[in-house]
């Protein structure tokens, strides 16, 4: 029998972190689609939008004077247990594996599904201390699937653990992130360009770097930068920006709950940080219409494609100011970014396919590259102008410019992007490809059924036992995700 809703239980840390944001935003999703999630956490988790139907489950820090501290992952433990028999839940989700996916096991061993989401440090610091290896290997090896939410972080944990995680991209709400220029006006004076930064200022981050960079901009351009979140390297980045005299021009925003409104405002995002499995704030920002500046560390290059910005390399901060600075010449890049346009689903070219080409433009020769994207589509153009062939030049004149502007504007897209036309458009599909894990998603047998975990369609397929294999790390990968889409029933 097909049941519709299912009830899930999500593991999360509430504070500031991308894995904390990714978890709360996918059990808000999850939750509004109908199913019942729960979402297991010392405290509500900031990001947790106000009203949504997905409900906190606290996991208490009890302290008695005998332990030496808190037992967070035993009160988690015991939380769960308890907790998911009382709600009856289909299957457990963690982010974050320390000590997560090894609460979780303890709870349930394999008794009942666990997933586990790794996301970063938890594999490359914490996963790696050897206080913590062993049990969060056994964890992860006894799950029915593990993903990283990406290609470089899936590469680490095979290293660090030994396991086969699924590469399932984080993803961001489209409705939220959008452009949002108006707001301009409310972080930055007339003809100032705005830079941002958000994170959690912990000292991989480089915030006092992304201030020294800025220093530099600042002295080629009238620009602003406002740095988004607090952290411990907070004092430190209004030192930095004091003793460089730009204090004047970097505006410290407190941690909001709706980062949304001030990415959309900016005109440049910056990354200086020195680890990230991903980069969940670029993809924030890329969504908002933004291009990126970023250190081309982990996995950042799969999130911040030559298509939507630039990546430099670690500690360069003269590399930063330089491609930030060349970023803010609408002449040398025009429009640069991904940009979620709201054409109608009829007038988009090809669609459900990535489309790329090169139309004459009142800016010039465009060069694009587009893919649909939930109502809108999403594209990366580039301008070059001036060979607009004139109404009043004979027609064949016109076309033979138009013909060598096209050339050249081909060549152009080689030099930059290492590649023709075509895989630009394909580089494009691999950004996508983030988005669209709103698409894909992990599939977990649940005793006779599969269960795709799945955002947009995390449904019962009700598939007959042995169609897939028992453990997607067993078999996991390409093929075995084919197959349970393909066997989606109509
Ligand atoms: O792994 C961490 O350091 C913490 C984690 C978090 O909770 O902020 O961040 C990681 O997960 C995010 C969401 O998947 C990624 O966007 C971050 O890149 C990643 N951080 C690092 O890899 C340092």
């Amino acid at each position: 029998m097909r049941r519709e809703e299912l009830r899930l239980g999500l593991v999360a840390y509430p504070g500031l972190g991308g894995s904390g944001t990714v978890a709360a935003e996918l059990a808000d999703r999850l939750a509004r689609m109908g199913h019942r999630v729960y979402l297991f956490a010392t405290s509500r988790p900031f990001r947790l939008p106000e009203a949504s139907p997905a409900v906190h489950v606290p996991v208490d820090l009890p302290y008695y004077p005998v332990f030496p501290g808190p037992l967070y992952t035993l009160s988690l433990a015991g939380t769960l247990e308890r907790e998911a028999k009382r709600l009856g839940l289909d299957l457990v989700h963690t982010h974050y594996a320390v000590p997560h996916a090894a609460a979780a096991y303890l709870a349930f061993g394999e008794g009942l599904p666990l997933v586990h989401t790794l996301h970063g440090t938890d594999v490359s610091v914490v996963g790696m201390d050897p206080a913590f290896h062993g049990p969060t290997r056994r964890a992860l090896e006894a799950a029915r699937a593990v993903t990283a939410v990406s290609r470089a972080l899936a590469q680490e944990a095979k290293r660090a653990f030994g396991v086969e995680a699924v590469v399932v991209p984080n993803a961001v709400d489209p409705e939220r992130f959008r452009p949002r220029p108006e707001r301009k006006r409310l972080y930055a004076e007339e003809g100032e360009w705005l830079l941002v930064h958000a994170s959690n200022f912990r000292p991989i981050k480089r915030v006092p770097d992304i201030v020294r960079a800025f220093a530099k901009i600042r002295k080629r351009l009238p620009a602003r930068l406002l740095l988004l979140g607090t952290g411990p390297e907070e004092e430190e980045a209004r030192r930095v920006a004091a003793e460089l005299g730009v204090a004047p021009w970097v505006t410290f925003h407190p941690p909001t709950p709706h980062p949304e409104e001030v990415l959309g405002a900016a005109d440049l995002f910056l990354l200086a940080s020195e680890e990230e499995s991903f980069g969940q704030a670029a993809l924030e920002a890329l969504a908002s219409g933004v291009p990126v500046v970023a250190t081309a560390v982990g996995g950042v290059a799969e999130v911040v494609t030559p298509e939507v910005g630039r990546l430099v390399e670690l500690g360069d901060l003269e590399a930063l100011a330089e491609a930030a600075a060349r970023l803010s010449d609408p002449q040398a890049l025009s429009p640069l970014g991904v940009r979620l346009t709201e054409r109608p689903r009829e007038a988009a070219p090809l669609w459900g396919e990535t489309a790329a080409g090169v139309e004459v433009a009142p800016q010039g020769i465009l060069v694009w590259a587009a893919r649909p994207w939930d109502r809108g589509i999403l594209e990366a153009a580039r301008a070059y102008s001036p060979y607009l062939p004139s109404p009043l030049l004979p027609f064949g004149l016109a076309l033979l410019a138009w013909l060598w502007a096209w050339r050249r504007a081909e060549g152009a897209v080689r030099r930059t992007l290492g590649a023709p036309l075509k895989e630009g458009a394909e580089r494009l599909n691999d950004l996508t490809a983030a988005f669209a894990s709103l698409e894909e998603g992990v599939a977990v047998l649940k005793g006779e059924e599969v269960v795709l975990l799945n955002p947009k369609g995390l449904a019962l397929l009700g598939l007959p036992p042995g169609a897939l294999p028992p453990s997607p790390c067993g078999g996991c990968g390409p093929p075995w995700r084919t197959a349970s889409r393909r066997a989606r029933p109509t």
